[in-house]
């Protein structure tokens, strides 16, 4: 059976909804970021990063980074592309999200990840939520007369999601204004358990 760490909001919320839809009996562990259990010896066993997501697979052993823990859980169960070019296209998607919208959420969130010198916090917040932004209208943009994030549904969607629930919670975004994105949002909202997960980590979006 699959375990996922997770804490309510965070980027694992991407790997809960996908474990939650796929029917499969799994585990969900929450990791509770108000007492630094991610910064704990014991978690550290499980991800040396000290982060959420961290899947433990069928044999126990840990993986770390949405970047290996979705497109695993896609190809298990069938929202992964096959196809060699949409499957390019879907780890494209996984990096954008990854390596730059994420960070410049965590960029305007955690300065103290990017500077030891205080007095730099705030331009750094500053160009966080600023990229931030910039990365939310681009999205909309990409979400324009489709659905989903590929051709079908997949394990973007739900990675989709995230950002635009920190975009409602932590970066003051009128986020109805971006259309595509909050049509898409609706379709997710429509998937029972996308609102079961919601429910779950008490999550607005
Ligand atoms: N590159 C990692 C980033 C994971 C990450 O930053 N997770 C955040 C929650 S969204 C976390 O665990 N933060 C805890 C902390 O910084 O102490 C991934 O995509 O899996």
């Amino acid at each position: 059976m699959l375990t996922l760490y997770y804490s309510p909001g965070a980027c694992s919320m991407a790997a809960h909804i996908i474990l939650e839809e796929s029917g499969e009996a799994y585990e969900a562990k929450r990791v509770d970021f108000s007492n630094g259990e991610q910064r704990t010896e014991a978690y550290r066993k499980i991800n040396p990063l000290g982060r959420v997501p961290a899947l433990a697979l069928d044999d126990g052993t840990p993986v770390a980074e949405n970047t290996a823990i979705l497109p695993y859980l896609g190809k298990r169960f069938g929202q992964w592309p096959t196809d060699p070019v949409a499957e390019a296209r879907a780890l494209s998607l996984i990096g954008f999200f990854a390596a730059s919208v994420h960070p410049a959420h965590a960029q305007a969130r955690r300065p103290e990840r990017y500077a030891a010198d205080k007095s730099a916090f705030t331009a750094i917040q500053d160009m966080g939520r600023k990229s931030y932004i910039g990365y939310l209208q681009q999205i909309d943009g990409m979400l324009a007369g489709r659905d989903w994030f590929l051709d079908s549904y997949s394990v973007l969607d739900p990675y989709g999601l995230v950002f635009y629930s920190w975009g409602l919670r932590f970066h003051e975004q009128p986020m109805q204004d971006y259309k595509n994105y909050t049509a898409f949002r609706d379709r997710m909202l429509a998937r029972p358990a996308v609102r079961r997960v919601l429910d779950a980590e008490k999550i607005m979006t």
